[in-house]
């Protein structure tokens, strides 16, 4: 099983800043708790991260007929990309949403997220271990 984990503007910069929100771990940190447990599950996984939105589309778009399921954490775009959200139904991939943070229980314009919708789960406010989480989602759906 291949999964793509995924990771929108500024989670590059995690452990760097906000710790009170996003702890003190880093990118990388993250890259190694996620691989550490694919491993245990059997999953083949790779990693992309942007701050970009058209190559966060371009890369949604790439795992059509290579990857098994998604996981992404869109951050910011979460509450303003219907791009994304049009990515992930066109390749009609299951794909888990997963935040870091509870955005429901932060500012107002955080409780919008479009790409919901087409997403099979969504995992929030369980820190790194919420990309587990998801793994562990989408190995089940198979
Ligand atoms: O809780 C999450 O995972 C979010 O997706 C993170 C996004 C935020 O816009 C969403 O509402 C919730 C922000 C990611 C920014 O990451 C940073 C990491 C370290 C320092 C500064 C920002």
């Amino acid at each position: 099983m291949k999964i793509l984990v995924i990771n929108g503007p500024n989670l590059n910069m995690l452990g760097i800043r906000e710790p009170e929100i996003y702890g003190r771990a880093t990118y990388s940190d993250l890259v190694e708790l996620i691989s550490a447990e694919a491993e245990r599950l059997g999953i083949d996984v790779s990693f992309f991260q942007s701050n970009h939105e058209g190559a966060i589309v371009d890369a949604i778009q790439g795992a059509y007929g290579t990857a098994d399921g998604i996981v992404i954490n869109p951050a910011a775009y979460t509450h303003t990309s219907v791009a994304l959200l049009d990515a992930v139904k066109a390749v009609g991939i299951p794909t888990v949403e997963v935040h870091i943070s509870d955005p429901d229980l932060r500012d107002e314009f955080r409780k919008i997220s479009y790409i919901r919708q087409a997403c099979v789960a969504t995992v929030k406010g369980k820190g790194f271990d919420g990309y587990l989480e998801a793994l562990r989602i989408l190995k089940n759906l198979k």
